[in-house]
């Protein structure tokens, strides 16, 4: 039997993303956990056509909640086609009802012990509607298909190496997705990280952990980067500033390599935090964090969330300043979304704030899907795109790349100054994140779409 394994995706840019620095990890390790005897494919939409002339018996489809219309289109055009078509992922995991218009199948949670079920299901006539994943043990994982990915320049090499996080940030799905904290054998992360079979140096040489809190289990970590040294990777992945206070932790990171660790801030108002329930940041700590990382040559990414009940349109956007103020190398920012499996979902919608004439196309992390306590959505959306304009101006990213000149060590500076000019490009050249009402009026801004 053959597969494809199509990552949906919707332009979340006014022209698009086509660099690609975000490989389709959910692909190539579905592949991977995919027995031996079916043939797969991976396709990832951000950056490549869909094939749907294809000789494949089924088509598994993966996506998030804001990609989700996308993900129905292409359902709904190769069933028309006569094939046999099933989803996974975070979406389907929490809106199963309204998926199954359009699957004949979805798996929901995590997959590793139900997929091989579907599959010998496809294949003997009887497929069901709904398989129930579990949390997997994480114990004997493959090495996810990196040979599938067809080869680019940007690609860097990206492992899962835990799942999960104890905390419970009202906007994050992570608690109920991934519940726990699950850590794979160290030795079959190594032999990942050894992986050498890509084509540029650069992708050898960097490693990209795509966990959800990775230093959360200090034995575990720690463990993990001792191992590392001897192999001169390059490395990043996502932490809470919690770490900065501990100086072993910080010094192994910095012998094995680390050049990047993305922090999710989220905001600068204490009341802000209490809304979002991340207690773990202090507004106080956050210089300490920031210094103590360059102490060490590396860099910090920084995720802001625009939206919460205490925001308003000015404290969204000074966060411009603060975040310079606190030696952020690279921002990220987002507007508050609702995704369903979260509490901050839970309580919008018990007070009738979800806006719900809005599709899953403005659940994309950069549109407004609520109705905002202090301003109106459209204020909201206004606010996060002026503080977008501030962040990635022109003198912002200069700044901050040659600032970072001083304290970074080579991969962290390049890491930092290649995401900051891209991102200042973007801006520049006016490929700033798209209004999702424009989706709905279709103004021709579906470059990347293919007629089906
Ligand atoms: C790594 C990661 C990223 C990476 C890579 C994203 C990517 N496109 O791959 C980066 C940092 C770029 C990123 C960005 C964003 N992310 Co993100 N990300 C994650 C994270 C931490 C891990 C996902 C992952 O790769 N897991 C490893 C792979 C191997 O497993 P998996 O995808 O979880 O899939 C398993 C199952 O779901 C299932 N499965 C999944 N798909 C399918 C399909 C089929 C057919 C089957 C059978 C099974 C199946 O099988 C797998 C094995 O068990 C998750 C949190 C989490 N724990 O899931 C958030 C998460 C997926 N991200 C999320 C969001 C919102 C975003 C952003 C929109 C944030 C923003 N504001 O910009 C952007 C979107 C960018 C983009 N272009 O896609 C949300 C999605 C919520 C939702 N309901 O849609 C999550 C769940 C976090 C959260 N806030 O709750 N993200
Ligand atoms: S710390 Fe990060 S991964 Fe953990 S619950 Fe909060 S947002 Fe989710």
């Amino acid at each position: 039997m053959k597969i494809d394994i199509i990552i949906a995706y919707m332009q979340r840019y006014r022209v698009g993303h086509e660099i690609d620095f975000v490989p389709p990890i959910t692909g190539i390790h579905l592949a991977a956990i995919t027995p031996a005897c079916y043939e797969t494919r991976v396709f990832h939409q951000q950056v490549e056509r869909i094939d749907f002339d294809t000789d494949a018996d089924l088509v598994a489809i993966s996506f998030f909640s804001g990609f989700a219309p996308e993900a129905y289109r292409l359902a709904d055009a190769f069933r028309r086609r006569g094939k046999t078509v099933v989803a996974g992922g975070p979406h389907v995991t929490y809106c199963e009802v309204e998926a199954l218009e359009h699957f004949d199948a979805v798996i929901t949670g995590e997959a590793e012990l139900a997929w091989s079920q579907l599959l010998l299901d496809v294949e003997n006539g009887n497929l069901r509607n709904v398989y129930r994943g579990s949390p997997s043990d994480m114990r004997s994982l493959p090495t996810p298909r990196y040979d599938l990915l067809k080869s680019r320049y940007f690609i860097p090499k990206v492992i899962q190496a835990t799942r999960g996080c104890p905390f419970s940030c009202s906007f994050c799905s992570v608690p109920t997705l991934n519940p726990g904290f699950r850590m794979r054998p160290i030795a079959d992360l190594i032999e990942n990280i050894r992986y050498d079979r890509f084509p540029f140096w650069w992708q050898r040489k960097v490693v990209w952990f795509w966990d959800d809190n990775l230093t959360i289990n200090r034995p575990f970590i720690k463990q993990l980067l001792t191992e590392m040294i001897p192999l001169k990777k390059w490395w990043l992945t996502q932490a809470s500033l919690d770490i900065a206070k501990d100086p072993e932790l910080l010094a192994l990171m910095k012998k094995s390599g680390c050049i990047g660790i993305f922090f999710g801030i989220e905001s600068f108002g204490t009341d802000s935090l209490a809304d979002a329930n991340k207690r773990q940041n202090k507004v106080s700590n956050y210089k300490k964090a920031v210094d103590a990382l360059h102490q060490h040559g590396i860099g910090v990414m920084a995720g802001f969330i625009a939206g919460f009940d205490h925001d308003t349109p000015e404290t969204i956007e000074s966060m411009a300043d603060q975040l310079m103020e606190i030696g952020v190398d690279v921002p990220f920012l987002s507007i508050l979304t609702p995704f369903k499996g979260t509490p901050l979902y839970d309580q919008l919608s018990a007070e009738g704030r979800i806006l719900e004439d809005r599709g899953w196309e403005f659940y994309n992390g950069y549109n407004v899907a609520f109705q905002p306590a202090r301003m109106d959505a459209s204020e909201l959306l206004m606010a996060h795109r002026r503080l977008w304009r501030r962040s990635f101006s022109p003198k912002n990213v200069l700044l901050r790349v040659f600032r970072s000149l001083r304290y970074l060590r080579l991969g962290a500076f390049f890491m930092a100054a290649s995401m900051n000019l891209f991102y200042g490009w973007k801006q520049l050249s006016g490929n700033l994140p798209v209004d999702a009402s424009v989706w709905e009026k279709k103004k021709g801004i579906r470059r990347m779409l293919i007629k089906t």
